[in-house]
């Protein structure tokens, strides 16, 4: 590589806005390129990404877990990560699958009464309000296991998991229509739609099927209506991916397939396999489904109970004119509702073209009863030639495609030729490509789904990630590869390894327009959003023992459990419930009890429940799992499993530690130091506009509850001291410290806000 002379470095560096007297002089950052062998692209491609410590992204990314059944949750230009989501997978840090909420979340999920812990995510999408992101909901896919997941963007917590009712296999998900009134999914492999049935494959023109399904979603709940949602019968052509129309195509949705050959394989019995028979013919369908028309029909009557579920029957669907086909190129993969919802562009993997079809052609189709032909089950099959508005041959592997802020310019993945296309869709001409990692799936411009895309970004999902970061062993990490869509050509700006999972789709909104939560109302169950019934407030904590089923009511405050002990006997079966009682931003606690498999993460606010049989008599420490504060190790208790019938035999009580009086001497010297500090701070703070910054009225309400507590608690030391009890008397004086600690860890965190966020000063 050329070495970079002067000048092209001070132009860089002022185009990048570092002034002359920069701290990073000129002579630094050609050393730094130097050394680390950077181009001047490079840097460029650098400075477009970094978000400096205190800065935040501009968008924010949910990428689909792939087979870790998660969400992941990332920032764009950073691409740093802030969060997995748990959805159909247990996980731990937020006591997803670990305590009592989360658990019948994930039971949800449950087919045929057995648990499935874990999802092959695919789809996630946003939920919108006049068809833009509107950043309140999130809804993923399970391919393997038919479901679909809501997650509530409030608290990026999971809220439901529903079954598919009728299918086996679900891909074509999730999208949702423009004011979210249904969230939609499409099986994939045919099979029968009645539960646990069998049919041989010799039947498989006859018995199997494919379908859609559109879940009813209600906002104010948040969360789906099954009793309210309904599927629609499908030829068995392997649908595939499917999209929602959108303005001009409002009420209609669209979906691929990709053996429309209905080949079933047979490879043991001599037959050849199934990706040859799949791919036979030159073309499959885009099935066009007017969804508004179907849900009128199945409201008045006109479906089918399969399974206990509304499902409007082809036949039905035909004779109402609610369904039809058109020809799409061989084996075809995405299927994508340009903004306005005037062009439905179908990639075909197989062939070099992408066809934009034209919602306008095909209805003028359908109102003139122009049909080209009936496929074997009856549908109207429109001709290509009548729909198609324009193919444009890109190159090999087409797959998906995204759309920009600017008109009629789409990007589309090419997986054979591991190239992005941009290219213009109302003018069929190709403008610009770039080569990117390796077997490109999926790609993803800023709000690319909506009405309204925000260009700038676009986001390839390589497969497979051979040789682009240090290895890690034969499976490796998958590849999103940040590229710049703001000019005319595309330039590669960062490559992140996604190591959970092959995350096959991406969406992203504006970070503005997510409004996340940082405290819960205090008592609330995070995963029915309503208040827990095991919710205590502070000096209310009890233990109730009912025959052999005990229940704790206990509270969470830095640094403390309440209780501090719990004691049971062997084989009774016990809750513990704990509120946080915290109100400053992220004083979260962690609750775990050694061997019982029971962990909870309890943010300020929440209350959470863990169960489990205390089936093996023993002592069994419980304690905060998350760094919480100073005196975090202290926040700690025991679980006394008792023998049946066990009496005290020693009538001695706890060990004596021989405290003196020189010891309560100088814990009183500590606790006016430290009273010192505080003073210093609640002068500081109160000398400001603190009153402006809800986050440091929190902070200071907590830290005056932490200093209330030590009122009763002089008393005691004094009262013991007067009996020269010095044991109690230094203890209890010890107590006092604890509180001012937490008391001036909340001032100094509050004192430090302040000082970042141009607290001014009051009379
Ligand atoms: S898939 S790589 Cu969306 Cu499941 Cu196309
Ligand atoms: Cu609470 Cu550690």
């Amino acid at each position: 590589m050329k070495r970079l002379n002067k000048t092209a470095i001070s132009l860089v560096v002022s185009c990048m806005g570092f002034g002359a007297s920069a701290v990073w002089s000129a002579d630094t950052l050609q050393d730094v390129l130097k050394e680390r062998g950077l181009s001047q692209q490079d840097l460029l491609a650098a400075a477009k990404t970094y978000v400096p410590t205190g800065k935040r992204d501009e968008f924010v990314a949910f990428s689909s877990g792939g087979q870790s059944g998660q969400v992941i949750v990332y920032a764009i230009p950073s691409m740093r990560i802030l969060k997995y989501i748990g959805v159909f997978t247990p996980e731990p840090w937020q006591g997803y699958g670990f305590d009592e909420s989360s658990k019948k979340v994930l039971a949800g999920g449950k087919i045929d009464g057995k648990d499935i812990t874990w999802g092959d995510t695919h789809h996630p999408a946003i939920s919108e309000t006049n068809g833009e992101y509107d950043g309140q909901f999130l809804f993923i896919n399970d391919k393997a296991n038919p479901r679909l997941a809501v997650i509530d963007l409030r608290d990026f917590e999971t809220k439901q998991i529903v079954v598919n009712p009728v299918f086996k296999s679900e891909h074509g998900g999730a999208f949702v229509t423009s004011n979210t009134e249904y969230v939609m999914e499409a099986a994939q492999y045919a099979a029968p739609l009645e539960n646990k049935k069998f049919y041989p494959l010799e039947e498989f023109n006859e018995k199997y099927r494919g379908g859609v399904t559109y879940w009813k979603f209600d906002r104010k709940e948040g969360r789906l209506d099954p009793s309210k949602s309904f599927s629609l019968e499908l030829p068995p052509y392997s649908q595939d991916l499917s999209d929602l129309g959108k303005g001009a195509s409002e009420g209609w949705s669209f979906t691929n397939s990709f053996c429309s050959e209905r080949y079933v394989g047979g490879i043991e019995k001599g037959r050849p396999p199934y990706e040859a028979g799949c791919s036979a013919k030159d073309t499959d369908y885009l099935h066009v489904i007017n969804w508004k028309k179907a849900a009128e029909l199945v409201a008045a009557g006109k479906a089918k109970k399969i399974n206990g579920h509304d499902v409007l029957m082809m036949e039905t669907a035909i004779k109402e004119g609610v369904l039809f086909l058109i020809p799409e190129p061989k084996s075809p993969h995405g299927v994508d509702v340009t903004p306005d919802g005037k062009n439905i562009i179908v990639a075909g993997k197989l062939d070099t073209h992408v066809s934009v079809y034209s919602f306008e052609k095909i209805q003028a189709a359908i109102k003139a009863g122009k049909f080209e032909s009936k496929d074997p089950y009856g549908i109207p099959v429109i001709a290509m030639k009548d729909a198609v508005a324009t193919q444009v041959s890109l190159g090999l592997g087409p797959l998906h495609t995204q759309y920009d802020s600017k008109p009629c310019i789409a990007y589309t993945s090419l997986y054979v030729d591991s190239q992005v296309a941009k290219w213009n869709y109302c003018e069929g001409k190709v403008l610009d490509k770039l080569s990117v990692h390796y077997n490109i799936g999926h790609l993803m411009t800023m709000e690319g789904d909506s009405t309204k895309p925000a260009g700038k970004y676009l986001v390839a999902m390589n497969k497979l990630a051979i040789d682009r970061f240090v290895p890690v062993g034969p499976l490796h990490p998958q590849n999103h590869q940040l590229i710049d869509i703001s000019g005319d050509k595309m330039q590669l700006l960062y490559d992140m390894p996604l190591p959970l999972g092959e995350p096959h789709y991406v969406v992203a909104i504006d970070a503005k327009k997510l409004k996340p939560a940082v405290r819960y109302k205090v008592g609330t169950d995070s995963r029915t959003d309503k208040p827990h019934t095991g919710a205590t407030k502070a000096g209310e904590e009890r233990i109730v023992k009912k025959g052999n089923k005990v229940e704790v009511f206990g509270t969470l405050i830095r640094s403390h459990i309440t209780p501090e002990t719990i004691e049971v006997e062997v084989g009774d079966e016990v809750t513990i419930n704990l509120t946080n009682l915290e109100r400053a931003q992220d004083e979260t606690h962690g609750f775990t009890v050694s061997t019982y498999n029971v962990h909870a993460s309890i943010e300020p606010g929440k209350t959470v429940a863990v169960k489990f049989k205390a089936d093996k008599e023993g002592v069994y420490p419980y304690y905060c799992t998350e760094f919480c504060s100073a005196l975090h190790l202290e926040m700690q208790g025991y679980l006394l499993v008792k023998p049946k019938g066990w009496k005290p035999t020693k009538t001695a009580g706890l060990a004596a530690q021989n405290y003196t009086e020189a010891d309560y001497k100088a814990t009183l010297k500590k606790v006016a130091d430290t009273q010192a500090i505080i003073d210093s701070v609640v002068a500081y703070i109160t000398s400001v506009n603190y009153k402006d910054f809800p986050e440091v009225v929190a902070m200071v309400e907590d830290a005056f509850d932490q200093l209330g507590k030590t009122k009763d608690i002089k008393a005691k030391h004094e009262a013991a001291s007067a009996k020269k009890d010095w044991e109690n008397a230094n203890l209890w004086a010890e107590q006092v410290w604890q509180y001012q600690v937490k008391t001036a860890d909340l001032g100094l965190r509050a004192k430090t806000f302040l000082e970042q966020n141009g607290a001014k000063k009051v009379k």
